[in-house]
Formats: C-alpha cells, structure tokens, sequence
C-alpha cells in the first residue's frame, strides 16, 4: 500500500465538461490545468453561433445542478445566452485562470515506466500528468457533404459551425443543406430575414411540439430570491417524467410509450401543415425519434411562410450560382449554408492517443469509438472520458450525463490518491463483456429502427446508452472496483 499522493491531471478542452472537472477537482483542492485549443472557453456554445441556435433541453435543466442561473432570457434558451453562463460559471469558480488557450492537444502519450501521460500541443510544448481528462467534446468536427462542385460556389459557402457574418442573408437567396436540429433552427430564424431559402431536405424530420415562453423580469427576480422556484422547473414531475418517458420509449419501441411520440409528432405534421404538397414534402419515412427528434414550438409556422421553399429532390452538382437538381432545376443563391452535420466518431481525435505498450487509440477504435461505460478503456490507464463514446443518454442533458459520469470517475481517482493503485484501466474482459451487452441492447432502440444519423457508428449501431435513465443513475453510483485493473 503507497503513501497518498497528489495527482497532476491535465484536461483537454474548456467546454461544459472539461470546466465540470476543473470545479470539481478544484473544490477538492487538487493540481489541474485545463488545454483548450481556442483562444475562449465554452465547447460547443462557443463554436455554433448560427441564427436560431438554441438548445433543446429547457434552459432551468441546462445548467450544472450546483449553479442554477435565474438569468435566462426564456424557457428554452439561445447559444449566446448558454456561452455567457459558461463564462460566468468558469469566472465564479475561478476556473479561467486554470485554462490554457491555444493549446491544442497533437498527441498523449503513456509512459508504462512512470504510469505517466505526456501530452504534446500543436505549439510545440509538451506536458507531463498523471490522470487525463478527455471532456474533448463529441460533436465538434464539421462534415462536409460530398456533393460534387462544392468549391465552385462563387458566393460565400459555409458549414453552420463556421458561421460566417459577412454572407448575405438578409433579402438574400440562400441555400440550406441539412434539416437536423441545426438546419430546422435556421430556417426559423432566417424565415423573415431572407427574400428566399431554399432548403434541401434529404430526409424530412419528424418535430415534436414543445411550449416556448420568455420569463420576464419578475420571473428572474423570483427565481433570484427563491432558487427553490428554479430547481422546480429542473426537477418538474411533468418534464422530468415526460424525459424518463422518452429513455423508456426508445428503448422498447413496439411500447405504448413510443407510440405516444408516435402520434404526437403525426399529429403536428398533419394539423400544422395545411398545403397537401407541403406535408407529403415534410413526411419522413422512417420512424419517430430514429434521427433525434427535433423540438420546436415554430418550425411549421415558418417553413410555410412564402419565403421558405423545400426541396426534396435530389442535388445533382453545386454550381458557380447555385445547386443544380438532378431533375435539372437550378436554385439560384447568394449564399450556400451546410447544415450538414459533424463527426462523431471523432472524439479525442485526430490527436494521436498511444497507451500502455504503445496500443494506439486509432487501433482500439477501428471498428467504433468504445469505452467502458462510456468512460475509461482498457488499455489507456488513468485516462478518463466526460461524454465519451457511446455516452448519450435518450434526450438528456449531456451536463447532467457529465456530473453523474464524474461521480464514477471520483471513485477511481480515489484509489490513485489514496496511493492505492499507480495505474487503473478496466480488465479487457469486463469490459468487452459491457460492450457486448451495450451492442445488443443497442440495436433495439428506436436509433436503430432503419433510419441514417450521427448516433449510429460506421457498422450502423447506435452509440449511445441503450438502457433506461434509471439504470444509467445507478451504474453512476460506484464502478464495479472487480472490473478494473489497479496496478501499483
Ligand atoms: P445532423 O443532425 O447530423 O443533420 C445533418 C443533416 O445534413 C441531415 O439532414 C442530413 O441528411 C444532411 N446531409 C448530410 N450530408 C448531406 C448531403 N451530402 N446531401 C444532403 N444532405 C446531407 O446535424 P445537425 O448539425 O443538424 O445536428 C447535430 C446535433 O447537434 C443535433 O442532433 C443536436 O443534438 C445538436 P440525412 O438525414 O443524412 O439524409
């Protein structure tokens, strides 16, 4: 048995995530910097600033559980507003002093001799840590369409995660490519600004009707003086029980749950959208809640508005003016936005991650991105993951998925710091055991009902937990100390 010690642990990325670890290692007084590639904190709220961006978790429930916000502008709110309480939060507990921008992390490399990790950055410099915090982010790497032609749009083009404020929108003709939650968001804010939109819908999307309201200054000055009225709203029977609701839907989807959601969505296509053409445009052909489903209290009022135009057909080639259909049309635009998606099987990547002996994480990702409950990996001793693969949890918030994951991780810290263990990784049998179950489960989920979408990876299985909240909750608890290795 060692002595205690005191661990040095670098954290990759300043997101949501990565500024949980630091308050979280900070409140127990420990070393830790955090290694951010940009030059300002905030993840994936500092990367998206398209018109429309808001979240789809209800504002009061996007927060971490220990800083509600009183602030927030409205029920459901926007991309701008989230960036600015990660900001305040890092602030507060004085985790932006901690962050090192501009280092973006080129390779982590483990050292068997010293059960150390030494990470490199693209500026040349390079560091040394005992635990490694991935909390790297999980949809942060663009995906360009591979449509022939694309560099030779002569107007301004560009992906929705490199929103560019130069391109002409407002009385402007433009071009939108992809209807996930991205492409539905824009098209509710540009319905307005634009002379016309046309948007390419490959494959229409189901919408689930939510409520969208402000709260007004009594309401803030309310949940100021009583942070009971907040925590109401996060832990409401009524939102909370319709969130459960929807993890037991996608997981037993023949159920009378599913087809609640089922309905709901029919319904709002059908008794929203009056032009008959429209609605067989509109109308998906797979299943409710196979793609993410997308929320929205706006979405069908707009995209009936004369400015708005859905193409379903298909795009033959980009052309200088425009996107040429394979029927021949041409959609003359000013401006091509690529709501196309990103990468999700990127993760920690492209850094170049080399664990004990020199196993390569490429190596141990080559058929999918995997990890022992989404989180550590045989292999990659004292490396652990916030949001890592297979991590999403239904349509939960990734801040509470991220508390709860670093509840887990806790445990195991604490056998290094105890002077327990040296080294922890979960035993390669536990966890291919995991991962068989998880795959099983997995394809039974609504994710794998027949439909194209970020959640499956490159041999069509949902990446996600493909139990109920409940369970999740509970394997959050405590890891099951028999299914790790701990070296001294
Ligand atoms: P998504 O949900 O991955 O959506 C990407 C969209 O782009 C989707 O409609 C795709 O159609 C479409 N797409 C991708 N490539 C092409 C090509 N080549 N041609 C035509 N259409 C294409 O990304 P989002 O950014 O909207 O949302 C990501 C997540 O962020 C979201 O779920 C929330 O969790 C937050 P397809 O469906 O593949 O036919």
């Amino acid at each position: 048995m060692g002595e205690a010690r005191k661990l040095r642990y670098a954290i990759i990325g300043a997101g949501m995530a990565g500024i949980l670890a630091g308050i979280k290692l900070k409140e127990r007084g420990e070393q830790f910097t955090i290694y951010e590639k940009a030059d300002k904190l905030g993840g994936t709220w500092r990367e998206n600033r398209y018109p429309g961006l808001t979240c789809d978790v209800p504002a009061h429930a996007y927060t971490y559980s220990f800083e509600p916000y009183p602030d927030w502008d409205a029920y459901y709110s926007t991309g701008a507003q989230i960036q600015t309480y990660f900001e305040y939060v890092a602030d507060k507990y004085g985790i932006t002093p901690m962050i090192r921008f501009g280092h973006e992390v080129t390779s982590a490399i483990y050292n068997d001799a010293t059960a150390t990790w030494t990470l490199t950055f693209g500026n040349g410099s390079s560091v040394e840590a005992d635990v490694v915090i991935a909390a790297s982010g999980v949809l942060h790497h663009p995906k360009l369409p591979d449509i022939a032609g694309l560099d030779t749009f002569k107007g301004p083009a560009f992906h929705t995660a490199r929103w560019d404020d130069s391109a002409p929108i407002d009385g402007a003709r433009v071009g939108l490519i992809g209807c996930g939650s991205t492409g539905i968001q824009i098209v509710t804010a540009l319905a307005d600004r634009v002379e016309k939109l046309v948007h390419f819908q490959r494959s229409p999307q189901w919408v689930m009707p939510v409520p969208q309201f402000d709260y007004t200054d009594a309401d803030r000055e309310a949940f100021r003086k009583d942070p009971a009225l907040m925590d109401a709203i996060r832990y409401n029977d009524e939102y909370l029980g319709a969130i459960k609701r929807f993890t037991d839907a996608i997981t037993d989807i023949d159920g009378p749950l599913m087809q609640q959601i089922e309905d709901a969505c029919l319904q709002n296509l059908e008794n929203s959208v009056r032009d008959p053409e429209l609605k067989e445009k509109l109308r998906p052909n797979y299943r409710a809640a196979c793609k993410r489903l997308i929320y929205s209290w706006n979405y069908y009022d707009k995209v009936q508005q004369p400015s708005i135009f859905v193409e379903t057909g298909g795009i033959e080639r980009i052309e200088p003016t425009g996107v040429r259909m394979k029927d021949g049309t041409l959609h003359e635009l000013d401006t091509l936005v690529l709501a196309t998606g990103f990468r999700a099987d990127r993760f920690i990547r492209p850094a170049v991650v080399k664990g004990a002996g020199g196993v390569c994480l490429d190596d141990f990702w080559a058929v999918r991105p995997r990890a022992h409950y989404a989180m550590t990996m045989p292999g990659f001793p004292n490396l652990f993951m916030l949001n890592g693969p297979t991590g999403p949890v239904g349509n939960f918030s990734l801040i509470d998925i991220a508390e709860q994951q670093w509840n887990y991780i806790e445990h195991l810290l604490d056998e290094l710091r105890a002077g327990r263990a040296r080294s922890v990784q979960p035993r390669a049998e536990a966890f291919e055991d995991y991962e068989e179950r998880r795959i099983a489960a997995a394809k039974t989920t609504i994710f794998g009902s027949g439909c194209q979408s970020w959640y499956l990876d490159g041999e069509g299985v949902p990446a996600s937990w493909p139990w109920s909240y409940e369970a999740f909750a509970e394997a959050m608890k405590q890891p099951v100390m028999s299914e790790f290795e701990l070296a001294a």
